[in-house]
């Protein structure tokens, strides 16, 4: 009997080819978010449930008995939308697909950085508008990026890949945040200094970038006083997580002049974006693109189907979280 495996959004081609042949694959055709219902009645009927981003998996969604799920295979590295400690209790394993998306995800922080220091959204949006008047010495104004100092907030793999553009390719000076001491050979090559608190890392940046998990730890880790603490004329991007910044305050500190711009790639409930934000013109909005090519995207729904094969095989998991 092979095990039965829900897949609860529309996943690459190639992947969901090899999960129907390994397993016995229940997907979903339409492609609609899962709700809580339905989530709860897949912890019953099926062996591994196969989560994203937009499954929202709170310990409300665990039922307390009858529980046939042993695995859930995340399709993505952040997993702060699933309660890890109410799988924990259940005896429930999962994992994620760390590594595949680390580049095209500091690809889109740095287009993000970009595109809001040189207002490429808003000219853009000019352009299309049919409103642009042609050129001048005084037209549409931004900001240099090149020489200028980025401030990463969670050094990990993404934090690293995003210095490394920063400073390899736009001679940028990288200072960073990270709760445990980062020293290795990447970090050293680029002279990235890591600074004792994230106020210091505010204080010193031009373009401030968070890297950081999302999830209670990290919940509205950049507010009020942090934003304030930035330099005026300071941008904030992020591509980590929508709730590591509290988007009230953000819309404020913008609406206020305290910081330059924002970059966002992903949002506090998303997909719902706030309208001041959408109103905003020194604001780059993206809707979670991050990891969305077709190389990475593949690559992440094969590693999704690595750590299931293993764990059904009883092999040791390659990204096992819990
Ligand atoms: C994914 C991401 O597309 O992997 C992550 O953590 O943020 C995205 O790039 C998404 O999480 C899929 O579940």
């Amino acid at each position: 009997m092979k095990p039965r495996v829900i897949v609860t959004r529309r996943w690459p081609a190639a992947v969901e080819q090899i999960l129907a042949e390994r397993f016995d694959t229940t997907f979903n055709q339409g492609d609609a978010p899962l709700g809580p219902t339905e989530l709860k009645a897949a912890f019953l009927n099926f062996d591994a449930i196969l989560p994203t981003v937009s499954d929202k998996l709170p310990a409300s969604v665990f039922p307390d008995a009858d529980i046939r799920t042993r695995i859930l295979a995340n399709f993505g590295v952040g997993f702060s939308h699933i309660d890890t400690d109410a799988a924990r209790a259940r005896g429930i394993v999962v994992t994620n697909t760390p590594g595949v998306l680390t580049d095209c995800t500091a690809d889109i922080g740095m287009s993000l950085l970009l595109s809001v220091a040189r207002r490429a959204g808003e000219g853009e949006r000019q352009v299309r508008a049919g409103q642009w008047a042609g050129w001048c010495p005084t037209h549409m104004i931004g900001t240099k990026v090149t020489g200028k100092t980025i401030g990463i907030i969670g050094m990990g793999r993404i934090g690293k890949a995003m210095a490394k553009r920063a400073h390899f390719g736009f001679d940028m000076d990288v200072v960073f945040y990270n709760r445990s001491k980062v020293d290795d050979e990447e970090t050293r090559a680029m002279g990235a200094r890591q600074l004792a608190s994230i106020e210091e890392v505010l204080a010193a940046s031009d373009f401030v970038s968070l890297h950081c998990p999302g999830g209670a730890e990290n919940r509205h880790l950049i507010n009020a006083e942090r934003l304030a603490a930035m330099k005026r004329g300071a941008f904030l991007i992020n591509t980590a997580r929508g709730d590591v910044v509290d988007q009230k305050a953000l819309v404020a500190a913008l609406d206020s002049g305290t910081i330059a711009g924002a970059g966002l790639d992903v949002y506090d409930g998303e997909p719902d974006v706030p309208g001041a934000l959408m109103r905003m013109e020194n604001v780059v909005l993206l809707p979670h693109l991050g990891s969305a090519t077709e190389e990475t995207r593949v690559a992440m729904g094969m590693k999704a189907v690595d750590n299931l094969t293993a764990f059904f095989e009883g092999r040791a998991l390659p990204d096992k979280v819990v």
